[in-house]
């Protein structure tokens, strides 16, 4: 394997890592290999929540003669279990922050739209309010939609400060999951309530024990997907539409030399859904005519660009991974970027180009960037001056331009309501028929695989391998954000994808509904998605009566980002086996990761697992799931399927 190979599996990356060598610019990938992780902040083991410290408690490289385990403790005595829990909890924190800030700004927006201030959104999808309006407990009788709209704005807004009682959308989980959470005193109050709760806990002397602090963090973790999140994915769908299979492109290839070049990059969906309803506009293609160009081409970057493929099929540049390679590929005129997983470095790169990068949210400037603010109630203006500021930059475009020919189809969408009506169809829409071939053994399981990109390991090769296994034995796979990417690159997400990679029972299945065997949910928030499905294959019967009777597992192998901690920490707490890869960040203390890998099994009836090698990965969850299906009662269906000729010989003699 070449150096680049170790690099990554995907050629466009690998043509655009030679080409960023060639342009003397430097990449992520070149100080993946200059700067190696700190080990002993990667084992969760540096306290520095003082300014005694930062004290470093590692793990012993071997126990001591006595077999009893060193006594390492901070300045203050916190133990290294304590050290250790709190930095797993301050992900969650700052994972969960970030999902919700994010849908606090769609509440806003979604609550000035309702109330008609901003003319550019409006509710698209009136039966998905019906059912939001629903179940936030809100009154629909004969009201208007606008009526119905406001109250809905107001209700999600004051989930973020809830002081006390539970989120309201907690109540659409399974109800023996509802008593589980109950039981254990972890149904979140509000947002902002458990993210501040869980950084004072973690505050210098106040909870120091371990235990009590990672349940704390299953409450926040909580708030986020079955609050945040959720809400965000919500409020999006009736403000943008509620995606329903569509035909994209991905990969770096979208971009086009005689076109200006606009990427989206980030993760709320509110400039860019501006942007594409202005985009031709006579004045805008005018401008690009004027300055030779054919037009203007807008392509997304990361949960971005998920966001507005789901529902408008919108060409994808690429993953996490890809962001400075998009704009070494020369023809990058502007990449407007919002919040989050955006790299620092795009400043630098850009500057090896002509690219303007450009920041767009109040919350989110970055040093050397164009700073062109995004303000809802001249959402407009703001996205034509932006779009006019690529344009002007097109005629300093430099010769070195290289766009790699990779693109790949994508048929995505499948939002969890779509799944419903693709499975049982417009009037009988159901997740029976799932449930059913679940039953026969046809459908091994289901797994979710989400999740980041990571330069420690070959960009989209563990997500990639992972995902081939668990299709090629029968487990369906809903996917999301860069993971979800990875597939569509690799043409995963097609239908015919089913008959060339899943085995031959989850590929019946598919062949027969017509969907691809990996399922593309969306952006990251999206992974609310996720957990509405599991509960609407638990509320369809005959699989148990809670997320955890599932037979179904959960993947992150390539995660990076504190948001995918908390994504990880809600998918644990609602029931669900998942596996993280790269690295595992409470390994500095054994007690903690033995009560996220086991003993959390006995409370939360779901579990962290940890394993890099992707094979081994899809192996942990292919057992977690046939485990289900024993105790469900439904792993003989499964063998019948399976038994050869002999075998049967062998029953009939019987
Ligand atoms: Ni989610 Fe990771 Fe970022 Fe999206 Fe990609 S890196 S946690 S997948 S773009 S949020």
């Amino acid at each position: 394997m070449s150096d680049l190979e170790k690099k990554s599996i995907d050629p466009a990356t690998i043509s655009m890592l030679k080409k960023a060598a060639a342009d003397g610019c430097e990449t992520i990938f070149d100080r993946a290999e200059s700067m190696k992780p700190c080990p002993i902040g990667a084992e969760g083991s540096c306290c520095k929540n003082c300014a005694m410290g930062p004290c470093r408690v590692p793990a012993p490289k071997k126990k001591d003669a006595s077999g009893d385990k060193a006594k390492r403790t901070g300045l203050c005595g916190a133990t290294a279990e304590t050290i250790s829990a709190r930095n797993f909890a301050r992900m969650v924190a700052a994972g969960t922050a970030a999902h919700s800030d994010h849908a606090r700004g769609v509440a806003e927006v979604f609550l000035a739209a309702a109330k008609g201030e901003i003319k550019e959104f409006s509710i698209k999808d009136e039966q998905k309010l019906y059912q939001v309006a629903a179940d936030l407990e809100i009154e629909i009788g004969e009201r208007s939609i606008q009526e119905i709209a406001i109250e809905v704005g107001r209700k999600a807004i004051a989930e973020f400060g809830r002081q006390e009682g539970e989120i309201l959308f907690t109540k659409r989980a399974p109800a023996k999951r509802q008593d589980i959470w109950r039981k254990l005193g972890v149904v979140p109050r509000g947002v902002d309530r458990e993210v501040v709760e869980l950084m004072h806990r973690t505050h210098m002397g106040v909870d120091q024990d371990y235990k009590s602090i990672l349940t704390a963090a299953a409450r926040c973790a909580l708030a986020d997907g079955w609050g945040g999140s959720m809400i965000s994915t919500d409020l999006q769908d009736i403000l943008f539409g509620n995606p329903v299979p569509v035909l994209g492109e991905i990969n770096l290839g979208v971009l086009k030399k005689d076109h200006v070049n606009v990427v989206m990059h980030g993760h709320e969906p509110l400039l860019p859904e501006v942007l594409v309803s202005v985009v031709n506009a006579p004045e805008i293609q005018q401008a690009a005519a004027a300055v030779g160009a054919k037009g203007i081409n807008l392509v997304g970057m990361c949960c971005s660009a998920n966001e507005i493929l789901m529902r408008h099929g919108l060409p994808v540049a690429g993953n996490f991974l890809q962001q400075e390679l998009a704009i070494v590929t020369g023809a990058v005129d502007a990449m407007v970027v919002d919040v989050q997983c955006e790299m620092q470095s795009l400043a630098q790169v850009a500057k090896c180009y002509h690219t303007k990068l450009i920041t767009t949210n109040p919350r989110a400037k970055i040093d050397g960037a164009l700073h062109m603010e995004f303000d809802e109630h001249h959402a407009s203006d703001v996205a034509k001056t932006i779009l006019l500021e690529a344009v002007s930059n097109y005629k300093n475009r430099k010769p070195n331009i290289d766009i790699p020919s990779n693109t790949t189809d994508q048929v995505v969408g499948f939002s969890y309501e779509t799944i419903n009506y693709l499975l049982g169809g417009v009037f009988r829409a159901s997740y029976r028929p799932l449930n059913d071939n679940i039953i026969n053994g046809r459908i091994r399981g289901i797994a979710g695989v989400v999740g980041c990109n990571n330069a420690r390991v070959t960009h989209d090769d563990p997500n990639l391998t992972l995902i081939k296994e668990l299709i090629k034995n029968d487990v369906i796979v809903l996917a999301s954000g860069c993971a979800a990417m990875t597939c569509g690159k690799a043409g995963l997400l097609t239908p015919e994808a089913a008959k060339a990679y899943a085995g031959s029972g989850l590929a019946s299945v598919c062949e027969a509904v017509g969907i691809p065997p990996v399922l593309h949910m969306g952006s990251c928030v999206d992974n609310s998605r996720i957990l509405m499905a599991a509960t609407a294959v638990v509320k369809a019967g005959g699989l148990g009566d809670d997320i955890s009777d599932l037979p179904a597992a959960g993947a992150a192998l390539e995660w990076m980002s504190e948001k995918a901690v908390a994504i990880g920490h809600y998918f644990v707490a609602s029931g669900v086996y998942t596996v993280f890869g790269v690295t595992w960040p409470t390994t500095g203390s054994d007690e903690v990761t033995k009560l996220l890998f086991e003993d959390f099994e006995n409370t939360f009836k779901g579990k962290w697992g940890f394993e890099a090698d992707p094979l081994k990965a899809a192996k942990l969850m292919i057992e977690h799931i046939d485990k289900k299906r024993k105790a469900l009662g439904i792993d003989k269906a499964r063998e019948r399927v399976l038994f050869d000729m002999a075998k049967r010989r062998e029953i009939e003699a019987a």
